[in-house]
């Protein structure tokens, strides 16, 4: 099997052309700070009208950490946004796996939309306040693990501290 090929750039997610945009939602699905407030800014509201379709119905109580799910990119250059919710980092109990799966389900929503590229930023790296080399380890390994036809994963790292901490990992 040959997976995607990873690639990685330094900027705004919401500026990516792409068939997906992943979002670093929280299980609301309303909106937040960080990632998901931008992709909502600059999408506009069409996407937020489509999460409170999800939370009336499928995701009643909200879309579980770990989990993806698809709606349309509204303005952004993309066909869908991927909402995902990363899990908080805690010290005391081990989330790796919570982490790891928003890469893997977000995967799974893509291949079964067709999406062939797909942008990911460093989920709960920053409001979830989980360490970025730890995160980008998890986030490499996660994406080489998963069965997928996406051909491009690209990881948008919004520094350069983010940026070397995935270079590092990816080589
Ligand atoms: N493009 C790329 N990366 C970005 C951008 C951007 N436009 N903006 C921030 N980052 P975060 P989380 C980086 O907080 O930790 C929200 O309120 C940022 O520097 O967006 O998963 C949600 O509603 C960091 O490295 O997501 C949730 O409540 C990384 O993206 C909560 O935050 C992720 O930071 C989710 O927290």
């Amino acid at each position: 099997m040959t997976g995607p090929r990873i690639t990685l750039v330094q900027g705004d997610i919401t500026r990516q052309c792409v068939d997906a945009v992943v979002n670093a939602a929280n299980s609301s699905l309303l909106g937040g700070g960080g990632v998901d407030g931008a992709i909502h800014r600059r999408g506009g509201p069409a996407i937020l009208a489509e999460c409170r379709m999800l939370r009336a119905s499928r995701y009643g109580r909200g879309l579980p950490t770990g989990q993806a799910v698809a709606t349309t990119a509204g303005n952004l250059d993309a066909r869908w946004v991927i909402h995902t919710v990363g899990p908080v980092h805690s010290r005391d109990e081990d989330r790796s796996d919570l982490l790891a799966s928003c890469y893997r389900e977000s995967l799974r929503v893509a291949d079964d939309l067709g999406a062939k590229t797909v942008a990911f930023p460093a989920i709960s790296t920053g409001v979830y306040r989980w360490p970025m080399d730890d995160a980008a380890r998890i986030a490499v390994q996660a994406v080489r693990d998963t069965d997928t036809a996406v051909e491009e994963v690209r990881f948008v790292l919004f520094d350069e501290r983010a940026y070397q901490a995935f270079a590092t990992h990816l080589n």
